[in-house]
């Protein structure tokens, strides 16, 4: 039995996504997983399992300090705490900004008692936030001092190494995102959608899951879906929320679209509206890996993206989606269209999209990796 601590950011992404299914099934395996974080992950029902065990990072408002709390630091002291008093052999963090950095610490705290340390990359830790010059060179310290580094897509292994001026044999091992196929399956709920978007007949539905920040280019979503719709009338539902959803709120009433729109906001269950619309727009600015993608191609949906970062190592240009240059709204709107003015192609595509998944993407052979790595470690 290995007791594994694991922190995570408890936000809509799937960065925590992954992070819980990931101690979900090692708590399913017989293993004790101790989850420390600021609040619970979203879709870690706690209490659901006796092998799972979640301890609240809290951080002290100390008026001297201002606006900065010492998120750091008080992540540390409560992984010196935890690894402590529940022995924990290993602990796995998700991301290096700055997570591993506070596992860092912690182990300096803890000595030759400390936990092995695993740090999973998963995007802007390394494109955005860790590459900040004012981060940089702690989040490159931080990483190459864990016991071992992971990344969810070969895009992102050699953006490390290139970015952060690593050498390449420095060992990244690439263990793909995954997704329950179970939970996102092609059986689709159109009657549920009705209640949704009501009064709608056989439109097309196109489909869009985000955390709203200007990486996901919602208003190349709103201009996709505009263009598509002038052509062949369709919905759009978008999934999330954050900073970019009221302005595209606002554009698509300015275009007198917001009636074929439903925005659902932070939602958990999806999977069923998900199965039920008709293709996934993902034009991000830059994606590592593309959860929101996966979770599409799992229930059967083709997928419109760009043609960035991890994406082309998740859908498959031509078979289970197309994939265009970031930016290019005209060429992903043609692609759209191309796929619902053809309804036998669009679920070739879909057919493809959820046997590749099962082929390369489900959650029991990625733990096997992870559990193999933890064990590997000891
Ligand atoms: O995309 C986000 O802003 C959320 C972020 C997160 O914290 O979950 O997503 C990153 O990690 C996911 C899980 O590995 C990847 O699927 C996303 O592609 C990645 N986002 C970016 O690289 C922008």
């Amino acid at each position: 039995m290995i007791s594994l601590g694991i922190t995570c950011f408890p936000t809509f992404g799937g960065s925590g996504l992954i992070a819980t299914e990931i101690g979900l099934a090692m708590a399913r395996r017989g293993h004790r997983v101790h989850f420390i974080a600021r609040d619970l992950p979203v879709r870690l029902h706690h209490g659901a399992d006796e092998n799972v065990l979640f301890h609240e990072v809290t951080e002290s408002d100390y008026p001297v300090l201002q606006d900065s709390s010492p998120y750091a630091i008080a992540l540390a002291s409560k992984m010196i705490e935890v690894a402590t008093y529940e022995r924990l052999d290993v602990l796995h963090v998700h991301y290096a900004v700055p997570h591993a950095t506070a596992a860092w610490m912690a182990r300096e705290v803890l000595g030759p008692r400390a936990p092995r340390i695993v740090t999973t990359l998963h995007g802007t830790d390394i494109t955005l936030v860790g590459a900040d010059p004012c981060h940089l060179p702690i989040t490159r310290f931080s990483i190459l001092k864990s016991d071992a580094v992971t990344a969810p897509s070969e895009f992102l292994r050699r953006a490390t190494w290139a970015n952060f001026d690593i050498p390449t044999d420095f060992p990244i091992e690439v263990i793909p995102n995954f997704v329950d196929t179970d939970a996102y399956a092609p059986a689709g709920d159109r009657a549920r959608l009705r209640c949704y978007l009501p009064r709608l007949g056989d439109e097309p539905v196109l489909f869009h899951v985000s955390n709203f920040r200007p990486v996901k280019r919602i208003g190349d979503v709103v201009a996709i879906f505009a263009a598509v719709n002038r052509e062949v009338p369709c919905r759009l539902v978008l999934v999330g929320d954050g900073p970019e959803r009221s302005p595209a709120e606002r554009r698509l009433r300015e275009l007198g679209l917001h009636d074929r729109v439903v925005f659902l906001g932070k939602q958990e269950a999806f999977a069923d509206l998900l199965a039920a619309s008709d293709v996934f727009l993902l034009p991000s600015e830059t994606e590592s890996f593309g959860l929101a993608a996966l979770e599409a191609l799992s229930c059967g949906v083709p997928v419109v993206a760009s043609d960035v970062g991890g994406l082309p190592e998740v859908v498959d240009e031509g078979e289970t989606g197309f994939l265009a240059p970031v930016g290019d709204v005209a060429a992903m709107s043609a692609r759209v269209l191309e796929l619902l003015r053809d309804p036998a192609r669009r679920r070739a595509f879909g057919a493809r999209a959820r046997a590749r998944t099962l082929e390369r993407f489900r959650l029991e052979p990625a733990i096997d990796r992870y559990e193999a790595l933890y064990r590997r470690l000891l």
